[in-house]
């Protein structure tokens, strides 16, 4: 065997453990539109770390976290997690290896203002995200920011944060300093992620910052001042910032799909009042045609409350000029989705096992999941496809076929580069999305959890979410891709789904991750090569 000869071989070999061994003959001819949005997302706490640099101000994530550790699984922090603050330029080189056209990031409001007022700004804070948003139109890539991702100014904390009316103008103040800051360059905008979260989970029950754990009343005021202050930034976007800008401008809810347990009527009636107490209570102000909240919430929550001994509804309502001012005010429907579960009435009655008075007992439902369903790294999430479709067309129906931006899908593990489980996710979760997409559902985007790993919340690092691997043991954070980033970047690429391609992870890319892990510093695409040469010319030999 001449040199040539075993080039070829050697170029073969690598070619074959490289690169996925695909059957060209199987190709499904479905297809997403040609101008469907792709993206992929992250958010700043999670990713940044960094979280006292500069005149950074503490954000109530870092209250939580740094005061009462024992809340988070692994008693960790996100002080410096995947360090975004400086690995900025790498990230977008990893977004951009994915042929998507959004990233969708968040700004952390204490970072720009460190005390959550106007009295201090922040010119470091400013820099990086300014640097950010350069380096992704650099590569075309379209910034997508969510103004508010959980991270309050703890100082606005401690005046009540989303339950104190004063949120209202001093969101308002922090939104305009980043629509005159970064507008020119920001075509997507979303006010708030997930309300439901924020207002539930942060002052219903003790479970996401501040942990207030005070059922059935801060939480509805909390949702009350979101969603004023929600429509009043919209207000100010759309009558100062569009015409000129020329951006777009919504809210993302989330759901889990609440799938009937049976077929029985009071099952079906549970499955829409969940839809009515987890979508409706932001949705049905913003997006249907009469606006207010849902008549199912404002009846329960009056009756109840009345029955409780209260002098009003825990519910506050709305003035007819509120409602006319809420009303609208999303360019496009963001929706984050991930699992579904079981529902059925909370007993006979409401006589369930929730506390009096609480969200849960106004809303009367009990979820669960079936143990049939395919797991995943965290306890919630089981992959259950149809829910993305059935939510899907749920939307479409109650709000009368508005544009839809999946803003989050995806699923957890517990680490690993071979994350098959997860390309199993991507393709069936998305075979809805197209399943919605065949019957009329007007979606015009989906946007991938997440970029990376990184601090999940609650459970710390204990889920990993990232199409990248990131080693949080390394002082450099070293990124790594996973086999579903190969398998997401060929479908944003394709715009089609391909069951068959399940590629195998670059034994170069394990080596590097090894590397990483190592510290050493030798190029390692040349080293496999003399490797499989000695290899090769020893087998000769033979
Ligand atoms: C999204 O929220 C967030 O926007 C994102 O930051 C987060 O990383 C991602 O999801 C993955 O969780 O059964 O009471 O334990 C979804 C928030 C938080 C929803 C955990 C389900 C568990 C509910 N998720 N929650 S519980």
């Amino acid at each position: 065997m001449n040199a040539t000869t075993l080039l070829a071989l050697i170029a073969t070999l690598l070619g074959l453990s490289c690169s996925n061994v695909g059957d060209a003959t199987t190709v499904t001819q479905r297809r997403f539109p040609n101008d469907f949005l792709w993206g992929v997302a992250s958010s700043s706490y999670q990713v940044e770390g960094a979280w006292d640099a500069d005149d950074k101000g503490e954000s109530i994530w870092d209250h939580l976290t740094h005061n009462f550790p024992e809340k988070i699984a692994d008693k960790s922090n996100a002080d410096t997690t995947s360090d975004s603050y400086h690995q900025w330029r790498q990230d977008v080189q990893m977004v951009r290896q994915l042929n998507v056209n959004i990233y969708r990031f968040s700004i952390a409001w204490p970072r720009i203002l460190p005390t959550g007022y106007m009295n201090h700004i922040s010119n470091k804070g400013i820099k990086y995200y300014s640097n950010l948003i350069d380096e992704l139109l650099r590569y075309n890539i379209t910034p997508m920011v969510t103004i508010y991702h959980w991270e309050l100014p703890q100082r606005l904390q401690e005046l009540g944060g989303w339950t104190n009316p004063e949120i209202i103008p001093v969101f308002k103040d922090y939104a305009r300093l980043l629509f005159e800051l970064f507008g020119g360059r920001v075509k997507i905008w979303t006010t708030i992620n997930e309300p439901w979260h924020v207002c539930e989970h942060g002052y219903g029950v003790d479970y996401m910052a501040p942990s207030y754990d005070y059922p059935g009343i801060p939480s509805y005021l909390c949702g009350h001042n979101l969603l004023k202050a929600h429509a009043e930034v919209v207000h100010m976007y759309r009558n100062e910032y569009q015409a000129k800008q020329r951006g777009k401008i919504g809210i993302t809810l989330d759901v889990s799909w609440p799938e009937a347990k049976t077929n029985s009527d009071e099952d079906k009636e549970a499955s829409e009042r969940a839809m009515q107490f987890y979508v409706g209570w932001f949705g049905h102000p913003i997006f249907s045609k009469r606006g207010n909240y849902p008549q199912v919430m404002i009846d329960r929550i009056a009756g109840m409350s009345k029955e409780q001994g209260f002098t009003r509804s825990r519910l506050p309502s709305f003035t007819l000029e509120e409602i006319h001012l809420i009303r609208g005010t999303s360019d496009f429907f963001g929706i984050n989705s991930y699992t579904t579960n079981l529902v059925t009435p909370n007993g006979h009655n409401n006589t369930g096992n929730f506390r009096i008075p609480s969200y849960n007992h106004d809303m009367g439902v009990v979820e669960e999941q079936d143990p049939e369903w395919p797991g995943s790294g965290s306890p919630w999430l089981k992959a259950v496809p149809f829910g993305m479709y059935k939510l899907l067309m749920w939307i479409k129906r109650e709000y009368n076929n508005p544009p839809i931006i999946v803003t989050e899908n995806g699923v957890s593990d517990k680490g690993g580069l071979e994350d098959y489980a997860r390309v199993d996710y991507y393709n069936s979760y998305l075979t809805s999305v197209l399943d919605a997409i065949e019957e009329g559902a007007n979606v015009k985007g989906y946007i991938a959890w997440s970029l990376m790993d990184s601090f999940e919340w609650k459970a710390g690092f204990t889920e990993k979410f990232g199409l990248y691997h990131v080693d949080f043991n390394h002082p450099d954070k070293i990124r790594t891709p996973k086999v579903s980033a190969k398998v997401f970047a060929k479908i944003c690429e394709t715009n089609v789904i391909d069951w068959h391609y399940r590629p195998q992870v670059d034994p170069i890319v394990i080596m590097n991750a090894r590397r990483s892990a190592s510290g050493a510093s030798i190029n390692l695409a040349c080293l496999s090569t003399v490797l499989l040469s000695l290899l090769l010319v020893n087998l000769m030999r033979r």
